[in-house]
């Protein structure tokens, strides 16, 4: 089975788009496998609500580490199987938590592995950014580097080494995330970046045909 990765920093939406991603494309119960950075395994079975509430957080590094979920396509008169796997979020520089360091290490290993990469931003964050006309000293809750990063730019780099290569736009619902996704536009231009709220589910039906067409 081929698989995709969620990638990007902690806290841009991540675990919400898989579960509610998921949800869009058809799963009603939820089966997770969960792979954590020490080789240990475990599957876990719940309905989208209670994974949108356990799994996914206001907080930063709520994931910590590998949780996919089996994702099923039409395709022809039969069917394709596509595994959608959340990640550890990154953090610019090193964190001071051994485990938290594995996991993310752990997503790393998982983009090299993945067929299709999807790479996750706030285009909110990035938009608020680009209207404070600053570059120094804008910072999110978690102390890291809030907008486009130069983390942002090593996963970009990673990520297009793959076909399924693709940037999601995400919290579009928000304030300022217009001015975030144009900036996006500009910067990739050979890239596809589609906007999309995690939260509403808006621009999924873009994300299912580039997904569908990877399965
Ligand atoms: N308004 C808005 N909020 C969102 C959206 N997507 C995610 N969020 C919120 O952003 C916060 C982080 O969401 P998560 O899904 O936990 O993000 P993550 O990238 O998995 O974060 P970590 O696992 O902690 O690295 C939560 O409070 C979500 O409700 C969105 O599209 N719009
Ligand atoms: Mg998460």
């Amino acid at each position: 089975m081929r698989r995709s990765v969620v990638i990007g920093k902690t806290n841009v939406g991540k675990t919400l788009f898989c579960v509610h991603f998921a949800q869009y494309i058809g799963v009603k119960e939820m089966t997770w496998l969960l792979e954590r950075a020490d080789g240990r395994t475990e599957q876990v079975r719940m309905s989208p609500s209670r994974a949108e509430a356990l799994l996914s957080g206001a907080m930063p590094h709520t994931t910590r580490c590998l949780q996919s979920i089996c994702l099923e396509f039409a395709r022809g008169k039969g069917s394709r199987q596509l595994l959608l796997t959340d990640t550890t979020g990154l953090v610019d520089g090193i964190h001071p938590e051994p485990e938290l360091r594995a996991a993310m290490a752990q997503t790393l290993k998982a983009i090299l592995d993945a067929d299709v990469v999807l790479h996750l931003v706030d285009a909110a964050s990035i938009g608020r950014r680009e209207q404070r006309d600053t570059h120094a000293g804008a910072e999110d809750d978690d102390g890291q580097e809030s907008g486009w990063s130069l983390l942002d730019d090593q996963i970009a780099q990673l990520g297009q080494e793959k076909d399924g290569y693709l940037i999601l736009a995400n919290k579009m619902d928000l304030g300022f995330a217009k001015a975030g996704y144009r900036a996006l536009v500009k910067r990739f231009t050979k890239h596809r970046v589609i906007p999309i709220s995690a939260r509403y589910q808006s621009g999924f039906r873009e994300v299912k045909q580039h997904v569908w067409r990877m399965a």
